[in-house]
């Protein structure tokens, strides 16, 4: 089978692949491109971008050391406060993050966030061109509350909560220096960013493992949160 073939199906079964061991990240965008047509032409609608590591956190969690762009559909999108259920990730994890929605090419508004990702390659492993082949892991998304892009975003607090506990902490300074340099980036890379589009600029902690019947809250100092069940 193909790599695209490979890939769609690990994440229409659930079920981990080797790693592709692709050589170069352009072939890699390819890849992905073509799977984002496979789901496109089954009925799933391009609602955004995501970027991946954007933080120096995220970076040595997973051993690649380079920004990369991935695409969000409809279908993954969890509303907030809702319920997602797991039995279609092979081994989700999930992370805080920051949501710009898009206008005019620019940032409209500001929202917590949280992204599910998981790897369809056995244990969570990649090199940098086999992650973005994979469509850099993206598997789901909720969006808090938006708000007006606040004064302070640069530099704000980043709360990862499972059950009540905290279990990351970090700042919106982790992604590159400020998170608006991620949606800059992002936009450097797509080319265009359509008006409505959701953007995600990247977690600013690591990623935890997500398990069945837990409550996970993302709370972005003066954003509010963003929260999701996992059945
Ligand atoms: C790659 C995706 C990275 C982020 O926010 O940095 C990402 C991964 O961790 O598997 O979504
Ligand atoms: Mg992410």
């Amino acid at each position: 089978m193909s790599s695209v073939a490979d890939l769609d199906a690990a994440l229409l079964g659930a079920k981990a692949i080797p790693q592709l061991n692709l050589g170069d990240v352009q072939t890699a965008y390819e890849v992905q491109a073509e799977l984002l047509a496979r789901r496109i032409e089954r009925g799933e609608r391009l609602a955004g971008v995501k970027m991946g590591l954007t933080s120096k956190a995220k970076m040595a969690q997973v051993g690649v050391d380079q920004v990369i762009r991935g695409w969000l559909t409809d279908a993954m999108r969890v509303p907030d406060g809702g319920s997602v259920s797991l039995d279609r990730f092979i081994h989700p994890r999930i992370e805080p993050e920051v949501a710009f929605l898009v206008r005019d090419g620019a940032i409209a508004a500001v929202a917590p966030a949280l992204e599910i990702i998981d790897s369809r390659y056995a244990d969570f492993k990649f090199t940098l061109p086999d992650v973005i082949a994979d469509n850099c892991s993206a598997a789901a998304y909720v969006i808090g509350p938006w708000s007006a892009m606040p004064s302070n975003v640069d530099n704000v607090g980043v709360l990862l909560e499972v059950d009540g506990a905290v279990v990351q902490v970090g700042s919106t300074a982790a992604i590159l220096g400020d998170p608006r340099r991620a949606f800059d980036q992002g936009a450097t890379m797509v080319g265009e960013l359509m008006d409505g589009w959701v953007f995600l600029a990247g977690a600013a902690t690591a990623a935890v493992p997500l398990s069945p019947g837990s409550f996970v809250r993302a709370v972005v100092e003066g954003l509010g949160s963003a929260s999701v069940r996992a059945a």
